[in-house]
């Protein structure tokens, strides 16, 4: 099988070459972060640079130039024996400059190196994160007056603008790996079932979630959110500091991240197996939404339209709880779903949870686009006959050449009578 990377690569050259201006693209990788003194945040590859090169190489700068004799360019330090001893030999470069027909620049002074590469350029795509050599050469580049560019590029442009346009459209290999993570995602939920019981604590369910995300090769794509009863009315519910009561809903927001490739799912689990009329007519409503928001999933339709499916469905379920009166054309054209939706219908889903966009409401859905569907409502009083609570219901996505793929479908289920079974057994 041809190397994924290379192919991007090549996508990208031609991408550039295309530009009616001579164009570059500079990418490195993350810088390391301290947490304090010489504690490190655990360190990941910059997505941009995983996704064109497969590496997870610190210190290295991907440089693409359409127009030269040689396009593709690895820039890496020179080898470091004593930071090996400490942190252990990196994977080899050579090898990798190889797999990708790139030639390799061995230097201390990378900046200096891609300001070097960029003569002759009019534009070039350069990332801004602080301490990268991209972002060293773009603030080079931007402190210059035109007389000291001389023949370097006056235009600077983000990388993330370049890079978007190739990585919203996921090919084969990386719906794959979504799906697989996906898999591990629904594993964890089906083997933190049993925990899920009356008096324990959030954070125990979700270190078990995170816990065999690890055992299972993968890492959490982002912090498991863990939310029952009034918790879950907090969008991005961070403490897990509550316990859970019998009959209450119980919301997880989780995905595993496997070989840099994340999922992201959200149920709502009955605690002890059983839930009240009125939670269980809320989310009957949310997953109404849901479903008729994943059936207008294809190629040409608006991001806007999906939304609006769902929040039309959303309104009427407001309207039968009481929460909101009046005719729903009306309700909608206010907008009176917003105090309890009050978040988008989903979002681009790849290496980066919320991956490269456009997921703005004008734009278009697109095959190989993967969209996560999250219709939520949120009550953080109580209102009507529910008390405060929230519900979510997240799946990912494909968007297909006729319609689209839930990638999750099979990962678990939402069924909640099952779930109740599940749980009561
Ligand atoms: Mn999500």
């Amino acid at each position: 099988m041809k190397n994924p990377h290379a192919l991007r690569i090549k996508k990208a050259l031609t991408l550039l070459k295309d530009a009616p201006r001579k164009e570059a693209l500079v990418i490195s990788s993350n810088p390391s972060v301290i947490r304090s003194r010489d504690t490190h945040y655990p360190y990941r590859a910059n997505s941009d640079l995983f996704y064109f090169t497969g590496s997870h190489a610190e210190d290295l700068t991907l440089v693409l130039r359409p127009h030269a004799a040689d396009p593709v360019i690895l820039i890496a330090p020179p080898e470091d024996k004593v930071k090996n001893m400490w942190d252990g030999a990196p994977a080899p470069i050579k090898p990798l400059a190889k797999a990708l027909k790139a030639g390799l620049l061995t230097t201390h002074e990378p900046v200096k190196q891609i300001i070097a590469l960029l003569r002759g350029h009019e534009a070039v795509y350069l990332q801004s994160i602080e301490g990268t050599p991209s972002a060293g050469a773009k603030l080079d580049l931007s402190s210059r007056s035109t007389p000291l560019l001389r023949n370097l590029p006056a235009t600077l442009v983000d990388a993330e603008q370049f890079t978007a346009r190739l990585r919203l459209f996921k090919d084969p290999s990386e719906v794959a790996r979504i799906k697989e993570a996906a898999v591990i995602t629904g594993g964890a939920l089906q083997n933190v079932l049993p925990l899920i019981e009356a008096g324990v604590a959030e954070r125990e369910i979700g270190a078990f979630i995170e816990y065999f995300y690890k055992v299972h090769g993968a890492e959490p794509a982002f912090g498991t959110i863990v939310a029952s009863g009034a918790s879950a009315a907090t969008l991005h519910y961070r403490s897990l500091s509550r316990k859970l009561k019998k009959g209450e809903l119980l919301l997880i927001d989780t995905g595993a991240e496997l070989d840099m490739y994340a999922s992201d799912i959200t149920r709502m689990i009955p605690v002890g197996g059983t839930t009240s009329p009125e939670l269980r007519d809320l989310y009957d409503i949310v997953l109404r939404a849901q479903l008729i928001a994943i059936k207008k999933v294809r190629p040409g339709v608006r991001m806007m339209d999906v939304f609006n499916a769902a929040a039309r469905e959303l309104t009427y379920g407001l309207k039968y709880l009481g929460i909101l009166n009046g005719n729903v054309s009306q309700l909608m054209k206010k907008g009176a779903f917003k105090p309890y939706f009050p978040h988008g219908i989903g979002h681009s889903l790849g290496i980066d949870v919320h991956d490269a966009t456009p997921t703005g409401q004008e734009s278009i859905l697109e095959k190989g686009m993967v969209i996560t569907i999250e219709p939520g409502l949120y009550f953080s009083k109580p209102a009507g006959p529910l008390p405060a609570c929230g519900v979510r219901i997240e799946d990912d996505v494909l968007v297909t050449t006729r319609g689209h793929e839930v990638l999750t479908a099979n990962a678990f289920t939402k069924d909640i009578d099952e779930l109740g079974m599940l749980i009561t057994r």
